[in-house]
């Protein structure tokens, strides 16, 4: 009895001490000149191979050819909490990736680092951003478009693509972590800022792939998701054929490009293709998107980066559709296909 009262004893100091040494708190957006960081390069990023965020700053410094010190950070889903570390919590305090550091300053919010990026590339960069005030404006709209924003991206799927995008992933999240142990995501429920995001995880890990159509609110989630990407994939046809492409803005290539390829990135992983660009559906935004992954900034920000966790889960995702039908109606299929058609 005694034994016992003092394992809690200890392991209730142990979190005591650890939650004031990792204290996390919301961060402001844009560069930080006030916080001072160690750095080696003039730009430096904390980024994740899986990240759409991660994924988006990596491809805008291929396309701006910018070197960088790449300090790559575990996300629960390839590995462990490693942004609630005290070592990661020192450079985003709200601990999330990615963290573009320019001089040892951090820039925060993945579509602030891409235009600070592109402000801060010097001459021998392109240029990402346009001249001309009016199409300036139009960027910002799509890349907000893409953008994943807020602390709960799925209750705010009408406002972006981006933000839809979290929820057409659950079923990769719940087949990637097949292979994280239960007790790593127990560190995101003693130390996360948004306590209930490890909660989702432990949801998923505890009801698997197979699992979770029995799973309403994850269901739900998936469906809204689907609907809501639908919408905005008939925006980006609508822009595409008014702007005669080849880009969001047409001749120009621009942060708006940049911002989209991370989304379709995401639909190939999380095997969502075929429900959204397959059979012939939106031929626009299919076209762009092959055009998008030909680009050799996809190649270097985003394959090159290829996480064998998530290749595997991909797999595993691939295959229990093949088995199991009812997985597949769940996850969109034929139906959603159709919704957007009409
Ligand atoms: N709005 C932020 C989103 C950052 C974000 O949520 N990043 C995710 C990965 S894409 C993350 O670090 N999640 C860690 C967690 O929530 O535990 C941005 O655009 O940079």
């Amino acid at each position: 009895m005694l034994g016992l009262a003092l394992i809690l004893l200890g392991a209730f100091g142990w979190w005591f001490w650890e939650s004031r040494n990792r204290r996390t708190h919301a961060v402001g957006p844009g560069y930080q000149p006030s916080i001072e960081l160690p750095h080696e390069q003039a730009f430096e990023l904390y980024h994740n191979a899986f990240s759409l965020c991660s994924k988006k700053l990596r491809v805008c410094m291929a396309e701006l050819d910018l070197d960088y010190e790449s300090h790559p950070i575990d996300l629960i889903e390839t590995g462990s909490y490693e942004t609630l570390s005290r070592h990661f919590l020192a450079v985003n305090p709200a601990g999330t990736v990615p963290v573009l550091v320019h001089n040892g300053h951090p820039v925060y919010e993945s579509h602030e680092q891409i235009r600070y990026a592109a402000d801060h590339a010097g001459e021998d960069s392109e240029a990402l951003v346009p001249e001309e005030e009016q199409l300036r404006r139009e960027m910002q709209i799509w890349v907000d478009l893409a953008s994943l924003t807020g602390d709960d991206p799925l209750a705010a799927m009408a406002e972006s693509a981006g933000n839809c995008v979290p929820g057409i992933t659950l079923p990769l999240f719940a087949s990637m972590l097949k292979e994280i142990p239960t007790h790593r995501i127990l560190v995101g429920l003693l130390f996360h800022r948004l306590r209930f995001r490890p909660f989702l995880f432990l949801l998923m890990k505890a009801a698997g792939l197979g699992g979770l159509k029995r799973v309403k609110p994850l269901t739900q989630a998936i469906e809204r998701s689907i609907h809501h990407m639908n919408r905005h994939l008939d925006d980006l046809e609508i822009q595409l054929e008014e702007s005669k492409g080849p880009w969001i803005l047409g001749e120009f290539f621009s942060l708006a490009d940049i911002s989209w390829v991370v989304v379709f990135d995401r639909m190939r992983e999380a095997d969502f293709t075929d429900v959204f660009l397959g059979e012939g559906r939106r031929e626009r935004v299919a076209a762009y998107r092959d055009r998008l992954f030909a680009r050799e900034s996809y190649s270097r920000g985003i394959w090159n980066h290829e996480h064998p966790t998530v290749r595997r889960g991909t797999e595993r995702l691939r295959e229990a559709k093949a088995n199991d039908p009812s997985l597949v109606a769940l996850l969109g299929g034929s139906m959603a296909a159709g919704e957007s058609s009409s």
